[in-house]
């Protein structure tokens, strides 16, 4: 038996030296000293020694038993230590490389334009509305007071998806929707990208942005447009900013007027920015047709309201100077990160 056990620890030995990974040490372990290992079952075999000799074989067992733990554990020790260098070696940092640049972006021209918009109307207590760019005909012309036959509702300025559902000219129908809930006082800008059927040039695109304005209250008059308006000019192009308001016709409002800014190059007096004139257009507006607040729900007799249309591109156009619209769209990063 003597022999027998000597030559398992010494099997065990060569296989644990053999070993040159922690699973193959694993499994010379279980080989040994396993449930069904060769040691295991010298015990399992003990019924067959003589009574008299079993607590001098079970000695021998545990002694061997011991050995084959004490070369494992110290194999084991040697093997994480060898896996420890092998991952310190190939896992190193090399702290003295360059770091890689984070590529930081740039807001967009039209989100700088539309974020300063925002931050005016809604410090006069403006609500920001959004809603579809799909629309039907119904709400984007004729609660608009723009009827059938009217040349804005023609193909050759309107994309329609069907007789009745256009892709929206402007973002008014958010209004129009707004205004039919019946919640009323309303104060709210409406901002989203609206299409038309423009050829592209260096002011005009198939789809652009439009940020459109509608206060309806009672005893509201054009004294309240006017300054509303001149303070939002104030706030978006200086405090030394003066306003001109010329009448106009828009279907929707009446009266209407165009809004000229003076020159924020010159200061009025003319340049080449404003083509000598001293002045900038910049939007529209009016007071809202009664006939449009009745369509929408609204008694023009007990309310009256003013609307303005602004178009987004043309405010980020002007504020940076960029004398062509399509630059705003070509994705030139060397373009747009000036700004
Ligand atoms: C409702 C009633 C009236 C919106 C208005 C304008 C004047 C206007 C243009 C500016 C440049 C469109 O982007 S643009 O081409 N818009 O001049 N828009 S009044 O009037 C409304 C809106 C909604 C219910």
């Amino acid at each position: 038996m003597k022999e027998k056990l000597q030559r398992i620890q010494e099997e065990a030995a060569k296989r644990i030296q053999e070993s040159d990974s922690l699973e193959k040490l694993n499994e010379v372990r279980v080989a040994f000293l396993g449930k069904k290992g060769e040691l295991t079952a010298v015990l399992k075999g003990m019924k067959d020694v003589a009574p008299e000799d079993r607590p001098k074989v079970g000695q021998w067992v545990n002694e061997a038993r011991a050995e084959i733990e004490v070369l494992l554990e110290e194999t084991k020790k040697k093997l994480e230590g060898e896996a420890l260098e092998k991952k310190l070696r190939e896992e190193v940092i090399d702290v003295t490389l360059p770091a890689k640049k984070m590529e930081v972006g740039h807001r967009h021209p039209n989100t700088i334009a539309l974020e300063e918009v925002e931050r005016i109307f809604i410090g006069m207590g403006y609500e920001v509305v959004e809603g579809p760019e799909v629309e039907y005909d119904l709400y984007n012309f004729e609660k608009l007071n723009i009827p059938d036959g009217h040349p804005a509702k023609d193909e050759q300025d309107t994309f329609y998806i069907s007789k009745d559902i256009v892709l929206r000219t402007q973002t008014s129908p958010v209004q129009a929707r707004v205004m039919e809930q019946g919640k009323l006082p309303i104060r709210m800008i409406a901002p989203g990208r609206v299409f038309r059927s423009d050829e592209v040039d260096a002011t005009h695109s198939p789809s652009f942005h439009q940020i459109e304005g509608l206060v309806v209250d009672k005893h509201i008059t054009f004294a309240d447009l006017k300054g509303t308006l001149e303070e939002f000019a104030k706030e978006l192009f200086g405090p030394e900013t003066k306003t001109k308001f010329r009448p106009h016709h828009f279907p929707f409002t009446e009266p209407s007027a165009e809004v000229d800014v003076s020159c924020f190059k010159c200061g009025g007096k003319g340049c080449r920015f404003c083509k000598g004139s001293g002045w900038i257009e910049i939007l529209g507006c009016g007071m809202v047709h009664p006939h449009v607040l009745e369509m929408c729900g609204v008694d023009p007799n007990e309310y009256t309201g003013f609307a303005f249309g602004v178009g987004l591109e043309r405010i980020a156009l002007l504020k940076y100077e960029i004398d062509d619209m399509r630059l705003l769209y070509e994705n030139d990063t060397r373009f747009l990160r000036q700004f």
